[in-house]
């Protein structure tokens, strides 16, 4: 219970507060929701949970624009609350990470009220500032990843400010000595609150150029192809110089000295959209001293295919020196992952299944989405109920992020599937309450049985998460790999496409198949033979 190593090969269940359980009615789930479930969370076999922001916040971005590191919004609850969850996490055998929004924060927060009252107050310097252009215009090209340029400007002190995000998200300077030291102090609030780790937000954005460089235009042919359109023009610029420096380095070894005066306490960053996200994760975990774990959004886009998995994995590591990824499918920004990968396919339920177990089988830890192992799909909204200003901005070619932050189903029968007695913040669409937890739970071959199947395996079989990993060649979208671990070696095959897939074993190789898992593969003489969508487990014979 008390490995520091914990973290190596964890299986994270991300939990966003306002859409879990609301225990007091006024369709926003909050703290002492998510303490009632955690029971739930623990059944399903995985190791820790991660909260998405509770902070003090006027609600922005939902919670990713934090006014007060240290408060518990009112809307999820009190300190208290959040202590009564730790305890009984732990209690379960949880662990309990929490997001840190460091890179930015509220325009309320007394940082920036202070910071944008004059020029040469004592936080003047804590965000970044800059003259117009001589013609009045924005500094440079810098944009905003919701849209439009990445200043904005501040009329008090004729100058603008840089926000990566919302205007109402204005960019911490890290080159001031003082914001780090002051930023470290409220994760050392946390430490000493006795979380267990933290999901750092946009690790890769805290530096910004203080050159100011404009951005190279981004070169059309060298982005991966299988991606949503591309109607944000953020993505049409190459950003080598508002983010991703090199100074992140040094701030993140100070992060992690701070870290390890807590035996355990673990982080994993976001590594935010960049073109080089697999070079800096492998940079930012490697070498023991820096973060434990990062996790891109290369798994979080539409490509899934077998190409795309095997080159990103084999990319990582290729270049990981030592450093340790941490893979998700799923989470509160990008369509559901049973959408993006099947559409409303017949055989949805079996790819959600082979690809939750090709995720789990990949070595490191992981990060699974509430819902994820229920199966639920993409929400399909009306523009009247969304909320997120990034969809409102971007509809209709771009959707935004509502449809995949509708609340957790846990009764089928119950109104708002027992989300909420009152009027739930984003609706529960009504196909959503066949895939309720009560539906599935102690069902073998539902996709939550199936989920918790899975997980109790890859427990009893640290290889899983822990073995190195060696890509085989395989026909059409077979992904084929072994891992190995401890003298032992086990293959494992998936196949994606709907066809009949055969793999043939190497001559003197006999395997001894993994039996339980629910897939239909199996071993004929030297043969595999899988069906459409699915998979096969063996040990291979010493
Ligand atoms: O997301 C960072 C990130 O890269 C997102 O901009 C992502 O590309 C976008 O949501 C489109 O899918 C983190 C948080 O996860 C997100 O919820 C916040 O809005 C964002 O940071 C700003 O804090
Ligand atoms: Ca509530």
């Amino acid at each position: 219970q008390n490995d520091p190593d914990w973290w190596r090969g964890a299986v994270i269940y991300q939990i966003y507060p306002r859409s879990f359980q609301d225990s007091n009615g006024d369709g926003i789930g909050d703290l002492a929701g998510i303490t009632r479930r955690l029971p739930y969370v623990a059944d399903l076999g995985v190791d820790a949970i991660w909260l998405s922001p509770f902070f003090t916040s006027p609600m922005k971005d939902f919670g990713y624009d934090v006014s007060d590191y240290r408060g518990v919004d009112p809307i999820f609850g009190t300190l208290e609350d959040f202590d009564a969850l730790i305890a009984e996490a732990h209690r379960l055998g949880l662990k309990v990470m929490i997001d840190q929004v460091l890179s930015h924060t509220s325009d309320l927060h007394p940082w920036f009220v202070e910071s944008r009252s004059s020029r040469d107050n004592p936080k003047a310097d804590w965000y970044v500032w800059a003259d117009p252009n001589p013609d009045g215009t924005w500094p440079n090209n810098w944009l905003s990843v919701f849209g439009g340029s990445s200043w904005e400007w501040d009329t008090r002190r004729c100058q603008y400010y840089l926000h990566n995000f919302l205007t109402s998200q204005p960019d911490l300077n890290f080159h001031h000595t003082e914001v780090q030291d002051a930023i470290l102090a409220d994760v050392r609030f946390w430490l000493e609150r006795g979380v267990d780790g933290f999901r750092l937000d946009t690790v890769n954005y805290y530096f910004h150029d203080q050159r100011l460089r404009s951005n190279p235009p981004v070169d059309s042919t060298q982005k991966a192809g299988a991606d949503a359109p591309e109607v944000n023009p953020y993505s049409f610029q190459d950003h080598i110089y508002d983010k991703n420096r090199p100074e992140n380095l040094r701030f993140l070894k100070r992060f992690r000295a701070l870290l390890n005066e807590y035996p355990g306490a673990t982080a994993v960053g976001e590594v935010g959209d960049s073109g080089h996200s697999i070079e800096l994760m492998a940079a930012y975990t490697s070498g023991g001293d820096k973060l434990h774990m990062c996790y891109t959004f290369d798994f979080l886009g539409y490509g899934y295919g077998r190409e795309f998995i095997t080159s990103t994995v084999k990319r990582f590591e290729a270049g990981s020196a030592g450093g340790w990824p941490c893979w998700a499918f799923s989470n509160h920004d990008v369509v559901r992952p049973a959408t993006r990968f099947a559409g409303r396919a017949s055989d949805q339920k079996r790819l959600v299944k082979v690809m939750g177990s090709l995720l789990l089988s990949l070595r490191g830890s992981v990060c699974l989405y509430q819902g994820e192992e229920l199966g639920m799909t993409e929400a399909e909204l009306a523009f009247e109920d969304l909320v997120d200003p990034y969809g409102i901005r971007f509809w209709p070619e771009f959707k935004g992020r509502d449809g995949c932050r509708t609340p957790m189903a846990w009764t089928a029968d119950a109104v708002n599937a027992g989300f909420t007695e009152g009027k739930p913040w984003l609706p529960v669409p009504a196909d959503h309450h066949d895939l309720a937890v009560d539906r599935q739970a102690g069902d073998e071959n539902s996709v939550h049985g199936h989920f918790r199947k899975f997980l109790a395996f890859r427990k009893s079989h640290p290889i899983l998460a822990k073995g190195d990993v060696e890509f085989l060649e395989a026909e059409h979208e077979t992904i084929a790999f072994i891992r190995r671990h401890e003298g032992r070696e086990m293959l494992c095959l998936f196949n994606l496409s709907s066809e009949e897939a055969r793999f043939e074993l190497s001559p003197g190789v006999t395997v001894t198949p993994v039996e339980g898992l629910g897939f239909a593969g199996r071993a004929q003489a030297h043969t595999i033979i899988m069906e459409g969508i699915d998979a096969f487990f063996g040990m291979i014979e010493p």
